[in-house]
């Protein structure tokens, strides 16, 4: 018979139920930082990579509740700076490289020979970055809300594409910048969320922060805005994220990330995608998509980025019970 599983009113999937950690830890990865980790569900279980997005949104509760707790060993973990890794906010030795080299750390410190890999927006980046360099690690990937970091992806979403859609959260973000620099906006944000005016550096930390926290979702989150304004939160988000995108997620190349999928090409995967995602919009999918046959690709019509999405919650559910064994 099958097993009877939490359904929102239209027949979707809901998330696994609320979930907490057996073991959680911290792993000293340099001679500055440490990261913070923690596992859930079944010690016997499948495990799991779960990564988050930002870079620098760290984890949370609801990011233990995409796989089955009865099937999966769910492992989690805060990226460099941020969530419960130290140095908070920390950007130095802070790389795309330094968290995949974290990622095989923590592989082997946990004795796990295979992971599943899950990751959404800047988590998808993560993902497919790990899955290119160690590939024999990986058992398959879930990937919602694909991101490369190309420039035309980041002059989408802060150079003025995404304004088009929001033009009063984006005039909101523009006004911490004077207009001469409003050319790159990006190198005007690093400059202030690096300086040493620390009343400049939050102002512009919140008003970073606010604008993804306006855009990501397909209907008005008035909750989640609230929550991406506090001050502790943004400081390690704005900085590690716009530090991040200065630098073109440290890419050798832009388009590295898709030019190397062949790598990676006989992975199984899942790609899950919202048609009105804002923050990485949908062509970036559909060109992974196109080079990755093996992968499953998965547009949700009614969803916009986050995984909080109800189509893209139902999907990633879905996906990882696909896998499960
Ligand atoms: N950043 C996209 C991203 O990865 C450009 C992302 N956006 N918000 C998040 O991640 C959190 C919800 C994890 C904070």
């Amino acid at each position: 018979m099958d097993q009877q599983f939490a359904q929102t009113a239209s027949g979707r999937r809901s998330y696994y139920p609320e979930a907490e950690p057996y073991n959680r830890g911290r792993l000293a990865v340099s001679g500055l930082h440490e990261i913070y980790f923690e596992e859930c569900g079944n010690p016997k279980g499948k495990p799991a990579l779960v990564l988050h997005g930002g870079p620098g949104g760290g984890i949370s509760p609801f990011l233990r509740r995409m796989h089955d707790q009865s099937r999966y060993r769910v492992i989690l973990f805060d990226q460099r700076g941020c969530g419960n890794s130290t140095p908070y906010a920390s950007l130095e030795h802070n790389t795309t490289w330094d968290l995949v080299a974290d990622i095989e750390k923590l592989r082997k410190h946990l004795g796990i020979a295979r992971w599943q890999l899950l990751g959404g927006s800047w988590g998808s980046a993560l993902a497919l970055a790990y899955a290119q360099m160690h590939p024999g690690q990986v058992l398959e990937l879930v990937l919602r809300g694909i991101f490369a970091v190309r420039e035309k992806e980041l002059k989408w979403f802060y150079g003025g594409g995404a304004g088009h859609l929001f033009p009063e959260a984006y005039e909101r973000f523009l006004a911490p910048i004077p207009p001469d620099e409003h050319g790159d906006i990006i190198a005007a944000y690093y400059k202030r969320l690096t300086g040493n005016n620390e009343e400049e550096r939050l102002h512009c930390a919140r008003a970073w922060s606010q604008w993804e926290g306006a855009t990501l979702s397909l209907l008005p989150d008035p909750a989640r805005e609230t929550s991406f304004a506090a001050p502790r939160f943004a400081l390690a988000f704005a900085s590690i994220e716009c530090h991040y995108f200065y630098n073109r997620g440290f890419f050798a190349h832009d388009g590295a990330l898709l030019d190397n999928v062949p790598v990676m090409a006989h992975l199984p995967g899942v790609i899950i995608q919202g048609r009105y995602d804002v923050v990485t919009p949908a062509e970036t999918a559909y060109e992974l998509a196109k080079r990755w046959p093996s992968a499953r690709f998965e547009i949700v019509n009614d969803a916009g980025h986050t995984a909080t999405e109800p189509g893209l919650t139902d999907a990633l559910v879905r996906a990882t019970d696909s896998f499960a064994d």
